[in-house]
Formats: structure tokens, C-alpha cells, sequence
């Protein structure tokens, strides 16, 4: 049928775009030495993420979803995340960058030469095309992670913007913003149940009430968490939880990570190039201990997970939750910032065309948002298609992320998409914004 050709070919091109994203970033940018190189402990060997998503491909696109008989079993193992430990990646006998590129390729030609003899009505696998959401949006979070190696990496820059940074139009800038937002009691949906593109951990659909609070308007600037470092805040352990004091010691912690002062002024690296730090831009590169402390300094708290998403999604007209914040219209430019178009988020407020209805601004894009809440799974939870996607990481370990950031493709990025990591991690591009009860007022 035609609605179904054509979502064929828009998979098609989605996955096409994905692979020149993982190719520029790889292949195309870095040689064979820096691309099996650890360029920390805490990121693969560029060349793992990039046969890694080729074998994901392999596994579901070509032999679950099209039936074909496996290409290259017999690396399964090694592009295994349970496996292989990240830090013990390189010792593995990966393929070569070149060999990499070859088997991606080859997979590649494989899945679109199958499209046409697959159904995207049969099987609940194919259904609405959820395979082909999940090898895409999988491949784009790779490519973030790849990012963020990118980020951590020593040396020499190699990475430019795309496109001039912060290019939005002026009469849509706010002039005088309120810091925060009011989100009144009351019920609204949180996940979803019908939507193809989401994750197991974003279903199902169901209620939750809510009491009211305040959201901050947008996420913490790095001038404000510069009032907090000037204050004190890293040497006063009021601020901080136990287990996050803990942590800033055995760290030596003592700013957001890639930042250093000299000569009384803050700098950041960022791939690689020093630049005074923006003080209009929200801070990234913070641990959730770090967002923990500085909310509680400001007499305030992380919003909870699903505060987070009843700021983004609840239309308190209609009584329905959206899409995205400003509805179902897809991302731009105006909008969110989102798609690695800039290597860096926006300043704060840089428009309202992409507010929720509570008046919330870059709840979508710019930074990931840590929330106060640990990763488990909704009621009714049901682990699909495979466990270690999100099951195997339910518990009090991993705490909450919202909203995408800068790096983050549009393919996965809504305000349903739920990110987690450990409390300490810093080198993905996440800030936070505060929120506090309405009743102490
Ligand atoms: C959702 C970003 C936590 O990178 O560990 C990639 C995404 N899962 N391959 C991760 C993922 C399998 C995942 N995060
Ligand atoms: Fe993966």
C-alpha cells in the first residue's frame, strides 16, 4: 500500500542519514590510530561504536525483522555491550576501521534490498515500522556517545560547527522572562502507548497526579552556576549529599568538568579549543551530585521525572499530553536545538516558539535535564523487544535524564524519551533545571 512505500522510504533515507553522521564522525574524521585509541576509560574505541551499530543492524534489521541468515555471527560477541566492558574494548579483536566501514556497508545493502519484500503490518515487530525506529534512533545515540568521546578526546581540534552558532530570529526572542514557571495540581498522562518510535521504557500510558510547583523557566545558566562556585558551593558540604561529598573528594571535583580558571576568569575546553565559558549558556558537564548541590544552595530541588513531563507535555486545555512541548509539529531550528547543527546548546531563552504550555523553554534540545528520579519502568511495564535495552538497568542506580541536548538527533529526541547514567557521570552533555513546591509559598 502506499502510506506503507512510503514509510519504507523515509526509513530508508533516515537510516542513509544516520550512517553519514556515524561516518563523518569516524571514518571520515579521525585516522586508524585515533579511531582504535581509548581516548578514556570511560568511552569505547571510536571504531566499537561504529561496527557496533552495524552488527545491532545486522540482528534486527536483517535477521529478526527480514528473516536472513546471519552475515557475521562469529562477531557477535565482541560488539556485545555486556560482554566488553567499555574500558576493555580496545583489547578486543575488533575489525579495522576500514574493515568496519566494509561490514556496515554490507549490512546496509542487505536491509534495503529486503525492505521491499517486508510488511510493515505483521509481525508486532515490524508493526508501525518499531524496528526500524529503534536501529535508527540506536545508531543517532551512538553517535552522541561518540560526541562525547570526541569531547574527551586530547589534541588538536578536529571538529567545526556545521552551521554559524546561534542563528535564531531575532523578534522571536523573549524580552523579559519569568525564572520560573507555574505547573498547577492535577493529574496528566505520562509515557505513551500507540507511538511506534518509542522505547519500551517510555510504556504504557498512565496517569499521574500531581501536586502543583514551580519549574525553572529554562536550565541553569553558566553565569548562575558561577554564583554558586563564587559562593563557596564546592567547599561547603551543606549543599551536598552524603554519597555527593563522597564523590566531589575522592574526585577532587572542584568545577564542571572541561572547565579551569585563570587569571580570575572561567575557561572550558570544547573539542578541543579553549573559550571563555558562555554566560548565557546553560552549563553542561555536570554530575547529578553537582545538580543536587547547586539546587540546594538555591533553596530549590530537581524536578521529579515526572514533573519533567507533565512541564513538557500537559495542555491543561485539552486535558492531553503532546508530542513534543509546542505540539506535534517536528523539531526546527526555532524550535529546539537539536541534531548536532551547533556544538554547543543556545543560550538561555533564545525563543518562545518552542515553550510548553506552562511557558517552560528548551525543555527540548540544548542540554539533557537531570531529574530527581531513579530509572525504573511505568506500571505495566513489559520488556520489548530485548531486556537489555532498559530492563536490565531498572533500580536506584541510574538516575533520570530529560529532554535531549544539542547532540541528540530529532529521531530520539520527545517529551517521552527517557535517558539515565550514573550519578557521577559528566562527560555527556547534561545540565539540569531547578524546581521547588508550591506549597511553601
Ligand atoms: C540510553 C544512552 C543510556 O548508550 O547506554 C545504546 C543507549 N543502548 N545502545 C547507552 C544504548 C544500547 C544507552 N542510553
Ligand atoms: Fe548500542
Amino acid at each position: 500500500s502506499q502510506p506503507a512505500a512510503q514509510l519504507k522510504d523515509r526509513f530508508a533515507a533516515e537510516l542513509t542519514a544516520a550512517r553519514e553522521r556515524s561516518n563523518a564522525l569516524t571514518v571520515e574524521l579521525l585516522d586508524e590510530r585515533e579511531l582504535t585509541t581509548q581516548h578514556s576509560p570511560l568511552m569505547s574505541p571510536l571504531v566499537w561504536d561504529l561496527a557496533h551499530v552495524g552488527n545491532y543492524e545486522e540482528q534486527w534489521l536483517l535477521r529478526a525483522a527480514a528473516g536472513q541468515e546471519a552475515l557475521r555471527p562469529d562477531i557477535d560477541h565482541l560488539y556485545d555491550a555486556f560482554e566488553n566492558p567499555r574500558s576493555e574494548r580496545t583489547e578486543l579483536p575488533l575489525l579495522s576501521p576500514t574493515e568496519a566501514r566494509t561490514y556496515n556497508d554490507h549490512v546496509r545493502r542487505r536491509v534495503l534490498d529486503s525492505l521491499d519484500t517486508l510488511r510493515l503490518d505483521g509481525t508486532p515487530l515490524l508493526a508501525g515500522g518499531l524496528v526500524f525506529h529503534m536501529v535508527v534512533q540506536h545508531e543517532h545515540q551512538h553517535d552522541e556517545t561518540m560526541l562525547a568521546t570526541l569531547q574527551l578526546r586530547e589534541g588538536a581540534p578536529v571538529l567545526t560547527e556545521s552551521a554559524p552558532a546561534y542563528r535564531i530570529a531575532e523578534p522571536e526572542r523573549p524580552r523579559e522572562l519569568p525564572a520560573e514557571v507555574f505547573v498547577p495540581a492535577g493529574p496528566f498522562t505520562m509515557g505513551t502507548s500507540g507511538d511506534p518510535a518509542a522505547y519500551d521504557n517510555e510504556r504504557p500510558a498512565h496517569t499521574v497526579d500531581l501536586p502543583a510547583f514551580w519549574l525553572d523557566t529554562v536550565p541553569v545558566t553558566n553565569a548562575a552556576f558561577q554564583d554558586f562556585l563564587a559562593d563557596g558551593g564546592y567547599a561547603d558540604q551543606r549543599w551536598w549529599s552524603s554519597a555527593g561529598w563522597q564523590w566531589r573528594l575522592r574526585r577532587g571535583v572542584d568545577a564542571p568538568a572541561f572547565w579551569t580558571r585563570d587569571a580570575g576568569h572561567w575557561w572550558r575546553r570544547r573539542f578541543g579549543r579553549m573559550e571563555p565559558v558562555p554566560p548565557d549558556e546553560p552549563v553542561q558537564h555536570v554530575s547529578w551530585y553537582e545538580a543536587e548541590a547547586y539546587a540546594t544552595w538555591a533553596g530549590k530541588r530537581l524536578p521529579t521525572e515526572a514533573e519533567w513531563e507533565k512541564a513538557a507535555r500537559h495542555d491543561p486545555v485539552t486535558g492531553s499530553s503532546r508530542y513534543h512541548p509546542w505540539g506535534s509539529t517536528p523539531p526546527d531550528e526555532t524550535r529546539a536545538n537539536l541534531g548536532q547543527r551547533h556544538l554547543a546548546p543556545r543560550p538561555a531563552a533564545p525563543s518562545v516558539a518552542g515553550a510548553a504550555p506552562c511557558g517552560a523553554l528548551q525543555l527540548l534540545g540544548d542540554v539533557w535535564e537531570w531529574t530527581a528520579s531513579d530509572f525504573t519502568g511505568y506500571p505495566g511495564f513489559t520488556a520489548y523487544p530485548y531486556r537489555e535495552y532498559s530492563e536490565v538497568f531498572f533500580g536506584s542506580e541510574y538516575k533520570v535524564l530529560r529532554g535531549g541536548s544539542w547532540a541528540t538527533h530529532p529521531t530520539a529526541a520527545r517529551a517521552t524519551f527517557r535517558n539515565w547514567d550514573y550519578p557521577v557521570r559528566r562527560q555527556i552533555f547534561a545540565g539540569f533545571r531547578c524546581a521547588r513546591d508550591a506549597e511553601l509559598d
